[in-house]
């Protein structure tokens, strides 16, 4: 079985204080073309696909109408993330074993650290955002905003508290029990192969789709091979005018 795994959308309403920036045709064409060019049999989106720390289910699908639909008429599987799990039909994390006995987990990853991981975390969390929108017309505090979450690199947009060492040994310890574990939560995409306990085991991160960018893993469950996609909005509108050229 061929699987396309998208995380960290972070669907908004499409204002200044959100992340996704995509146009709704772009993003349905990409994954479309995806599907078609690799005989993609199930699409798995990981995780913190709605942003609804800082908006209501609702407000998303009023912004969106033409994704939401294209969502609801796909038989798409939907993982709970942090900023959307209170979404009624996602579930917490997915399991399957191949016809080699070889055990795929995926999850969201947010159990790793207690901010996200905890329901207080999380209160908190939310709490600072609906402060956050209030003063997000004044420069001078997001700019204090920006400072707190440092991006790690102005590139990639990764924040500094996500590249840590501690979603590595979560993932580890979730390695005991499975062959492949695949994570998302950090935006950052990647892949770590080791020997642990006398068996190969893989740990991969889908990246995010936020912010202009298109990263993913798509993956045979049965060989286990897979590739990491790496694509920007730009690289994808390049790669489409020189098809066009040729
Ligand atoms: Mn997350």
């Amino acid at each position: 079985m061929n699987i396309l795994i998208l995380s960290d959308l972070h669907i908004d309403t499409c204002d200044n204080f959100g992340t996704f920036q995509w146009d709704e045709m772009e993003l349905i064409m990409q994954i479309e073309g995806i599907r078609d060019t690799f005989n993609v049999d199930k699409v798995i989106f990981n995780g913190d696909i709605f942003e609804m720390q800082k908006y209501t289910y609702d407000e998303i699908k009023k912004a969106n109408p033409i994704l939401m639909r294209y969502f609801s008429d796909n038989n798409f599987i939907f993982i709970k993330g942090n900023h959307d799990i209170v979404c009624d039909f996602s579930v917490e994390h997915l399991q399957f074993t191949n016809s080699h006995g070889q055990s795929i987990y995926i999850e969201h990853g947010h159990n790793a650290d207690w901010f996200n991981g905890s329901r207080l975390g999380r209160a908190i969390g939310k709490f600072g955002i609906s402060l956050l929108k209030k003063v997000s017309h004044s420069r001078y505090l997001m700019d204090i905003y920006f400072k707190i979450v440092a991006f790690e690199d102005q590139i990639n947009h990764i924040p500094k508290s996500y590249n840590t060492i501690k979603y590595l040994s979560y993932a580890l310890k979730l390695l005991k029990e499975h062959d492949m574990v695949i994570l998302s939560h950090t935006h950052k995409l990647e892949s770590h192969h080791t020997y642990y306990l006398n068996k190969k085991k893989r740990y991969l991160n889908s990246g995010s789709c936020s912010l202009g960018r298109f990263q993913g893993i798509l993956m045979d469950t049965e060989t286990l091979k897979y590739e990491l996609i790496k694509e920007t909005k730009e690289s994808i509108k390049n790669s489409r005018q020189m098809a066009y050229a040729i």
